[in-house]
C-alpha cells in the first residue's frame, strides 16, 4: 500500500487517505448544494402554506413541494451519508478506500440521477410529489433519474463494505470489533442495501408502467414503495445515532457506558425496523386489523427498544464525561457547563432533544393503529417527520460537518461566531416548525394542501377553529428561523471549503 497517499490529521492523529478525502469532499459539497436548493424550495412551500402569505399558485406549489421532498430527503441526506460512510470506513480506521474509481462511478450516477430528476420536476412533467403514488404518473425520465441515483448509492454502500473488508484483510485494522461509530454505519449500510433493493423493486416496474409497458396496482405500489420509503428513514436514524456517538466523543470525550448494549441496539434496528414500514398502510384496506395491531402494537416496539437504549446511552455518556471534567455540583452543573458555544455540541444536543421528544414520541403515538386513523394525512405527520429527518438527522449532520471540515478538508471554520449560532437558529426554528405543524394537524389541517382557507373555492364551506391560524403563524416563524439557520450552514460550509485557512 503506498504510504504517500496518506496525510496525518493534526487534530485527531488519524491517517487520511487522499483518494478517500477527495471523494468525501465531493459527496459532502454536493449534499450541501442540494440542501441549498431544497432549502429555497422549503421557504417557498412554507410561505405558501402560511395562510397570511400564500405565496405560490397551486401548480407551482405542488411542483416545488415535489422538488423539496426529493432534494432534501433523498439527495441531501444520501449524498451526506455516502460521504459519512467513506469517513467511517476509511478515515476512522486509518485505512484506504478500497476502490476510489468505483466511488467516482457511484458519485457520477448519483449526481446524474439527481440532476435528471430535478430537471423533470422543474420542467413541469412530473408533479407527482415525493411519494409518486399511481395513478399519478411522471415522465419516464423522472423514474430513470431515481433509479440511477439509487444504483449509485448502492454502489457507494458496497464500496464501504469492501473498504472494511480490505482494512481487515490487509491487516490495517486488527481489533476484534469495529469502533462503535463504524459499527453504527455498518447497521446503516446493511439497512441501506435491503432498502435500495426494494427501491429497484418498485421504481423499475413504475418506469415500465410510465412507458405503457405494464399495469400498476396502487396498493401493491404502496406496499413496496414504503419498504423503500420507510426503511430509508432507518438508514437515517442509524447514521444519525452513529454521528451522535462520534460527536459525543469529539466534543466532550464521551465513552459509552456499556458499549455492548449500544451495539445490541443497532442489531435490533437491523432486524426489526423494516416491519415498521407498514405504519404507512394503516388506513389501507389491504392488511387485516389483527395484522395491523400485531405489527404496530407489538413487533415494532423491539425497534423502539433499540431507540430507547440509545436515548439513555448517549446523554448518560455525555453526563459521565462532563462530570469527569469536574462539573459535579448538584444534578445539572454538567449540563450548564457543557460546551454550548461549540456548534458540534449544540447541534448534537438539539438533535437528541428534538429527535427524542418531538419525533420519537409522536412517531410511536401516530404509528399506533388507533391514533393513525385520525392523524393520517394531516399536518401531524409532516410535523412528526420534520422532527425526525430535519431536527434529528439533518441537524446531527450539520454538527458533524464542523468536524469534517477541519479533519477531511483540512480547513479552519470561517466565521466561528456565526457557526456557534447556527445550530441554535436551526434547532429552535425546527421546534417551532414541527410543533406548529403537529398542533395545526391536531385540528385536522391536511398535509399537502395548497389552500386551507377556501379549499380552492370548494362549495362546502369549512371554518377552522381560530387557534389553527395561530399555529400556522408559529409554523411560519419557525420556517423563517430554520431557513436562516440553513443559510448560515450553507454559507459557512461552502465558504470554509473554498476559503478557510488550512489547519496548522
Ligand atoms: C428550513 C427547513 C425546512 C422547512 C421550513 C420545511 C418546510 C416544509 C413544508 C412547509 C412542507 C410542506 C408540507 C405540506 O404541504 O404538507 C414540507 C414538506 C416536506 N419536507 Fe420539509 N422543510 C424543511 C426541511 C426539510 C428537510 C431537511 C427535509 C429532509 C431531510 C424535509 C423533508 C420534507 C418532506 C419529505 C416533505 C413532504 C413532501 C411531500 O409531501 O411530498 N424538509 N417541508
Ligand atoms: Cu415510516
Amino acid at each position: 500500500m503506498s504510504e504517500q497517499k496518506f496525510r496525518t490529521c493534526t487534530i485527531t492523529g488519524l491517517k487520511v487517505h487522499g483518494p478517500a478525502e477527495s471523494l468525501i469532499k465531493a459527496n459532502i459539497i454536493t449534499a450541501v448544494i442540494f440542501i441549498a436548493i431544497g432549502g429555497i424550495a422549503a421557504l417557498l412551500v412554507a410561505l405558501t402554506r402560511w395562510p397570511a402569505v400564500h405565496l405560490l399558485p397551486a401548480h407551482w406549489f405542488y411542483r416545488i413541494l415535489t422538488a423539496h421532498g426529493l432534494d432534501m430527503l433523498i439527495v441531501w441526506i444520501i449524498f451526506f451519508e455516502i460521504g459519512a460512510l467513506y469517513l467511517g470506513g476509511a478515515v476512522l480506521l486509518n485505512a484506504r478506500l478500497a476502490a476510489p474509481r468505483v466511488g467516482w462511478l457511484a458519485y457520477i450516477l448519483m449526481l446524474g440521477g439527481a440532476v435528471l430528476t430535478n430537471i423533470m420536476v422543474l420542467s413541469g412533467t412530473s408533479d407527482v410529489l415525493f411519494t409518486s403514488y399511481p395513478p399519478l404518473m411522471a415522465h419516464p425520465l423522472y423514474y430513470l433519474g431515481i433509479i440511477l441515483f439509487a444504483v449509485g448509492a448502492l454502489i457507494g454502500v458496497l464500496l464501504f463494505f469492501a473498504t472494511l473488508y480490505k482494512a481487515r484483510k490487509e491487516g490495517v485494522y486488527t481489533h476484534a470489533s469495529f469502533p462503535l461509530v463504524t459499527f453504527g454505519f455498518i447497521a446503516a449500510g446493511m439497512i441501506a442495501i435491503y432498502t435500495l433493493v426494494h427501491g429497484a423493486g418498485i421504481f423499475i416496474p413504475t418506469l415500465l408502467w410510465s412507458m405503457g409497458l405494464m399495469n400498476m396496482n396502487p396498493s401493491a405500489y404502496r406496499l413496496v414503495f414504503w419498504a423503500l420509503g420507510h426503511s430509508t428513514q432507518q438508514i437515517n436514524v442509524a447514521a444519525m445515532i452513529s454521528v451522535w456517538y462520534l460527536l459525543g466523543t469529539l466534543t466532550v470525550g464521551m465513552k459509552p457506558i456499556n458499549e455492548k448494549l449500544c451495539r445490541t441496539a443497532f442489531v435490533l434496528y437491523i432486524l426489526i425496523i423494516s416491519v415498521a414500514s407498514e405504519h404507512h398502510l394503516l388506513v389501507d384496506p389491504v392488511f387485516s386489523n389483527a395484522h395491523k395491531i400485531w405489527n404496530t402494537g407489538y413487533i415494532v416496539h423491539l425497534a423502539v427498544l433499540g431507540s430507547m437504549i440509545h436515548a439513555l446511552a448517549v446523554p448518560a455518556g455525555i453526563e459521565v464525561a462532563l462530570r469527569k471534567k469536574g462539573y459535579t455540583n448538584g444534578l445539572f452543573e454538567w449540563l450548564k457547563k457543557a460546551p454550548w458555544g461549540n456548534p458540534g455540541f449544540s447541534a448534537m444536543a438539539f438533535s437528541i432533544f428534538i429527535f427524542g421528544f418531538l419525533a420519537g414520541i409522536s412517531g410511536v403515538v401516530f404509528g399506533s393503529e388507533a391514533v393513525n386513523i385520525t392523524a393520517h394525512n394531516t399536518w401531524r405527520i409532516t410535523g412528526h417527520f420534520h422532527a425526525t429527518v430535519v431536527g434529528g438527522t439533518t441537524l446531527a449532520f450539520m454538527g458533524v460537518t464542523y468536524y469534517i471540515l477541519p479533519i477531511v478538508f483540512n480547513r479552519q471554520i470561517i466565521a466561528k461566531n456565526w457557526a456557534s449560532l447556527q445550530p441554535w437558529l436551526f434547532g429552535i426554528g425546527l421546534i417551532l416548525l414541527s410543533g406548529g405543524m403537529m398542533s395545526a394537524g391536531v385540528y385536522g389541517v391536511p398535509r399537502r394542501h395548497w389552500d386551507i382557507v377556501s379549499f380552492g373555492g370548494s362549495p362546502f364551506a369549512f371554518t377552522w377553529d381560530p387557534t389553527v391560524y395561530m399555529w400556522m403563524t408559529v409554523m411560519g416563524i419557525g420556517a423563517l428561523t430554520a431557513v436562516a439557520g440553513g443559510v448560515l450552514y450553507v454559507w459557512i460550509t461552502l465558504g470554509t471549503a473554498w476559503k478557510g485557512k488550512p489547519v496548522a
